[in-house]
C-alpha cells in the first residue's frame, strides 16, 4: 500500500491510497494476469460526482441566467442528494442539495461545479450553510470569478476545517459556464455567431432570397440555441431583406422539457433580447428590439452591463464579418446545407475584406460536428481564447436529466 498523488483532484487534496491486486486466471492453459488498483476508483468517485453534477447544472442552463447554471450532489453514507440552481434570486444549487440531505450531509462529500458564494446576495452565503451542515469535503470545479466570490468560498471553508478540492473536471465544467465564467471576468458577453449556408459557403441567393437553405432539423437547433442566449443580434440589412421574427419559434417549454428541465410555474416565459445594428422599420416583425450602433465593443459592454450572458449574432453577412474582423466571436455554429449555389454572385458568409495571403488565414479549432437531418452542425473555437475547447457539453447533453 502506498500513497499516490490524484491527478485531477490536485491542490489540497488529502492523498490517495493504492491498493493493488494481481488476479492470475488460467484460461485454456495461457495464463492471464489482471490487475486492478483501488486508487483508480477513488480517483474516479471524483470524477464521477463532478460528473453528476454537471448533467444537473445543464437543468438549470435555461432559467439560471443571468446567474450560473450550477449543478451539486451530496454523497454520504445516507445516500446521494442532489440539488441544480433555482430561478434568479431562489435557492443556489448547494442549498438545494443541502435541504434534499438534511442531518445525512455530516460527514458528507459535496460536489458542486462552480465555488461556494461567500456573500450575502439575495440568498444567505452556501459556504456558512456548508459549514453548518457539517459537509467534511467539498469538491469544486471551477473558482467562481465574480468579485463577490472570487477565492473567498475556498478559503472560507478552508478556514472552516472543511477539505477542499478544486479543479475536478475543470475543463468540462468551464466549457458549460464558458458564457458566465467570460461575463464574469470581462463584463462581456459569449458571442456566438451563427451561420447557415450551402457547402460553397453562401448564405443567400444573388436576389436576396435564402429561405430556407436548411432543413428543419438545423432550424429547431438554431430555436434552442436562440432559448439559450440571452440576446440575439442582426443587422438592419437583414432586418430589411428577410424580416425575420427572432422569436424562439418551438416554444420555450417544449425546449425546457427536451433540455431535461422540470417545469418552473413561476418562471416568466424567457424570449431573448433583439438588438439590432442600425434603424429598425416601423413594421418590421422583430419589434420589440433594441437599436444599437457604432462601436462593436462598446455594444458589448452595453450588453454585458444588461445581464446578457451569451450573445448570438444571426448575420447578415457584413455584421458577420465585422464580429470576425475584430475577433470577437468566442464560438462559430456553422449550419452547412449539401447544396451549392455553384457561382461567386451568391450572398457569401462574410461580406468585407478578408485574408489576403494564406499567411493571415484564420484557423480555428473543431469543437464538434454534428449531422442534423441532411444537414450538418459544425461548431468551431478561435485557437487560444478559451478554456476546455476540446470538450462540447452542450452536444453530449442527449439523454434528460432527473432531479432526485
Ligand atoms: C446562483 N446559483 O447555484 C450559485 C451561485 O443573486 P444571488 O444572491 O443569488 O447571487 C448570485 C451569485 O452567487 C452568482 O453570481 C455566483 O457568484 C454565486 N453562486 N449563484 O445563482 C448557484 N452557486
Ligand atoms: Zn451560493
Amino acid at each position: 500500500m502506498w500513497p499516490v498523488e490524484s491527478g485531477t483532484s490536485a491542490s489540497g487534496d488529502r492523498p490517495h491510497y493504492a491498493v493493488v491486486f494481481e488476479w492470475i486466471i488460467w484460461v485454456r492453459g495461457s495464463r492471464l494476469v489482471v490487475t486492478t488498483a483501488i486508487s483508480v476508483r477513488v480517483e474516479m468517485r471524483d470524477e464521477q460526482g463532478m460528473a453528476r453534477a454537471i448533467e444537473l447544472a445543464q437543468c438549470a442552463r435555461l432559467h439560471a441566467p443571468p446567474n450560473p447554471w450550477v449543478g451539486c450532489v451530496i454523497a454520504s453514507s445516507e445516500g446521494v442528494f442532489e440539488g441544480a440552481t433555482s430561478v434568479p434570486g431562489g435557492p443556489h444549487a448547494e442549498a438545494a442539495a443541502l435541504q434534499a440531505a438534511g442531518e445525512r450531509a455530516r460527514g458528507a462529500t459535496m460536489y458542486v461545479t462552480l465555488e461556494p458564494c461567500a456573500h450575502t446576495g439575495r440568498t444567505p452565503p452556501c459556504t456558512s450553510a456548508i459549514i453548518d451542515a457539517g459537509i467534511s469535503r467539498v469538491v469544486v470545479g471551477a473558482e467562481d470569478p465574480d468579485l463577490r466570490v472570487s477565492g473567498r468560498g475556498i478559503a472560507v471553508l478552508g478556514e472552516a476545517g472543511v477539505n477542499v478540492v478544486v479543479g475536478v473536471l475543470r475543463e468540462a465544467v468551464e466549457e458549460q459556464l464558458a458564457p458566465y465564467l467570460k461575463h464574469r471576468r470581462t463584463n462581456r458577453p459569449w458571442v456566438v455567431l451563427k451561420l447557415a449556408a450551402t457547402m460553397d459557403g453562401r448564405l443567400a441567393a444573388p436576389d436576396g432570397t435564402s429561405k430556407w437553405i436548411t432543413g428543419p432539423e438545423a432550424r429547431s437547433d438554431v430555436a434552442r440555441l436562440r432559448l439559450m442566449s440571452d440576446a440575439v443580434l442582426v443587422g438592419a440589412g437583414t432586418i430589411r431583406t428577410d424580416d425575420p421574427s427572432l422569436t424562439v419559434r418551438l416554444g420555450a417549454q417544449s425546449e425546457r422539457l427536451r433540455a431535461g428541465e422540470h417545469e418552473q410555474p413561476d418562471e416568466p416565459q424567457r424570449e431573448p433580447l433583439r438588438v439590432v445594428l442600425g434603424r429598425v422599420p416601423e413594421q418590421a416583425k422583430v419589434r420589440p428590439a433594441i437599436e444599437m450602433e457604432g462601436d462593436l465593443g462598446a455594444v458589448l459592454d452595453r450588453l454585458g452591463s444588461m445581464g446578457v450572458l451569451q450573445l448570438m449574432v444571426e448575420g447578415g453577412a457584413r455584421v458577420a464579418h465585422a464580429f470576425h474582423a475584430s475577433g470577437l466571436a468566442d464560438r462559430y455554429v456553422l449550419y452547412l446545407a449539401p447544396a451549392l449555389f455553384g457561382g461567386d454572385d451568391a450572398v457569401p458568409m462574410f461580406r468585407g475584406e478578408g485574408a489576403i495571403s494564406i499567411s493571415d488565414l484564420w484557423r480555428g479549432r473543431l469543437i464538434s460536428v454534428e449531422r442534423l437531418g441532411d444537414d450538418l452542425r459544425v461548431d468551431l473555437a478561435p485557437v487560444l481564447t478559451e478554456p476546455g475547447a476540446q470538450w462540447s457539453y452542450e452536444r453530449e447533453m442527449s439523454e434528460p436529466c432527473l432531479l432526485d
